[in-house]
């Protein structure tokens, strides 16, 4: 019998796979209410189940578990199926077994999300059934189907800790930055689950613009302002403007651009070099490039208040991208403000202060972190506030030009249930009428 570990949308997503295809199957979660319990219910999926503290006796007669990512491989359960040798796989090895289509991974410390759902849009716009899935939000045993040309799979570090064996036709790492330091032992552990993904595909395409990628034996090389031929995709900027070319050719510039920033270039470049071998033409997907919006919550422009311009990206939830965000405005913008905090990471946020005190005018800061930060940003008004309100109704009144940007280079859990509410929350409020 298999044995399901948690029962968030991954449980949910492998116990209905399971009972379509008759499968036994036993699920246990270490939470009494886990989120998934209600529409289990209705659903009729419990048969065999478990919730609260994890026991011993969960293993007996099982000879393989699926484990959800959030698990981590120090919870007693997990030593205890590697203690009785059970077979432990992520829900993307069990999906690999079952689909036909080919697969292209996606993982990275920032931009997996924005590079899984251009691809997409640029396989749509070539007439490709193709399916995003995997950590964006969609689990991949929801997304199997007969139809399927190609599945586009954005995987997580904690989902490639937990695979052993995956067939991808080929797959990328957009960068490799810390994050997730409080799951793993250190952060050269963290890179090389990172790295694993290239054991797992046909082509490896490499960011030849990041240190820790750019020594790997790739098949399709890009980078950014790199003066290196065996690139296939580079970038070149000039007074803030990038230019994308394909063999020499420019083929996009940022003016044409719906999105903003250089990381988004970088990304736009991880997209363009996958759908390059995968056979997308360099026609459709330019236009699928020139068209995208970008993905909610990702440096989103909300709207424009009295010549200010909103932007959330509340999915900021390490250093770097804050980093990344404030780069990328300030291309555009003398004056931000700028709302951040949450819950720090376990990692270094020293650069991000500096970068606050250079380019920020003021800093409005929320959640756990507040009193931290606040200590550590200096050369710009530091001021801590007491909810995303106050925050908001603040930076309305004080802006007068520029850009208000939410990025909070925390995670959320102290405030908001995750990044996405605490994004919607933020947008409620700066759309809100006085
Ligand atoms: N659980 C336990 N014990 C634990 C930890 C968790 O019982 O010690 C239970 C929880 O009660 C929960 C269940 O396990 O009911 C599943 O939790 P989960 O955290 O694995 O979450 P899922 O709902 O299955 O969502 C997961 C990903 N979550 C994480 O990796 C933490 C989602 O990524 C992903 O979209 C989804 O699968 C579909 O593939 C989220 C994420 O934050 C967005 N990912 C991280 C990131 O992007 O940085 C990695
Ligand atoms: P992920 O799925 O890896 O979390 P997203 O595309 O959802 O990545 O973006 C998450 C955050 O990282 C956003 O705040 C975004 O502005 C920032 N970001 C996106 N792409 C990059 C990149 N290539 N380098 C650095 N930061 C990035």
């Amino acid at each position: 019998m298999k044995l399901i570990l948690g029962l968030g949308v991954t449980g949910l997503s492998v116990a209905r796979f399971f009972i379509r295809n008759n499968i036994p199957f036993r699920i246990a979660d270490s939470r009494q209410e886990p989120p998934m319990l209600k529409i289990s219910n209705n659903e009729n999926l419990l048969h065999d189940f478990s919730f609260g503290d994890w026991s011993e006796s969960l293993l007996d007669d099982i000879s393989e578990v699926i484990i959800s990512p959030g698990i981590a491989e120090s919870e007693s359960i997990v030593r205890w199926i590697r203690a009785k040798n059970i077979s432990i796989i992520s829900d993307i090895e069990l999906f690999g077994r079952y689909v036909k289509a080919p697969m292209i991974g996606i993982t990275g410390s920032n931009g997996k999300s924005t590079v899984t759902q251009l691809l997409g849009e640029m396989a749509l716009a070539s007439s490709l059934k193709a399916y995003i899935c995997g950590n964006i939000g969609n689990p991949v045993m929801e997304s199997i189907n007969d139809d399927a040309e190609l599945y586009i799979v954005e995987l997580s570090s904690y989902q490639l800790d937990y695979t052993n064996q995956l067939d991808l036709f080929a797959a990328v790492i957009t960068n490799i930055s810390p994050d997730h330091l409080d799951r793993y032992d250190n952060y050269e552990a963290y890179i090389s689950s990172k790295l694993s993904i290239y054991n797992y595909c046909k082509h490896k395409v490499i960011n030849f613009s990041d240190s820790l990628l750019s020594e790997i034996n790739g098949d399709s090389l890009y980078g950014v302002d790199v003066n290196d031929s065996k690139c296939k995709f580079i970038a070149k900027t000039d007074k803030n403007i990038h230019r994308i070319y394909y063999k020499n050719e420019e083929i996009i510039s940022s003016e044409d651009l719906v999105i903003v920033g250089a990381h988004n270039i970088e990304n736009i470049l991880a997209a363009l070099s996958l759908g390059d071998m995968i056979g997308l033409s360099i026609t459709n997907m330019v236009n699928a490039t020139k068209v995208f919006k970008g993905l909610d919550h990702r440096l989103e422009f909300v709207t424009n208040i009295n010549s200010v311009d909103f932007f959330n990206d509340s999915k900021s939830t390490n250093a770097i991208s804050t980093i990344t965000a404030i780069n990328a405005l300030s291309e555009r913008y003398e004056s931000i403000i700028l709302i951040a905090g949450g819950i720090a990471k376990n990692e270094d946020y020293s650069k991000m202060f500096q970068l606050i005190g250079k380019k920020i005018q003021t800093v409005f800061l929320i959640g756990e972190s507040k009193e931290l930060f606040s200590e550590s940003i200096k050369g710009c008004s530091v001021n801590i506030v007491e909810s995303m309100e106050e925050a908001v109704i603040l930076s309305k009144k004080l802006a007068k030009e520029g850009a208000v940007l939410l990025s909070p280079g925390c995670a959320s859990f102290d405030m908001f249930s995750d990044f996405s509410e605490r994004g919607l929350v933020f947008k409620q409020l700066v759309l809100q009428k006085e």
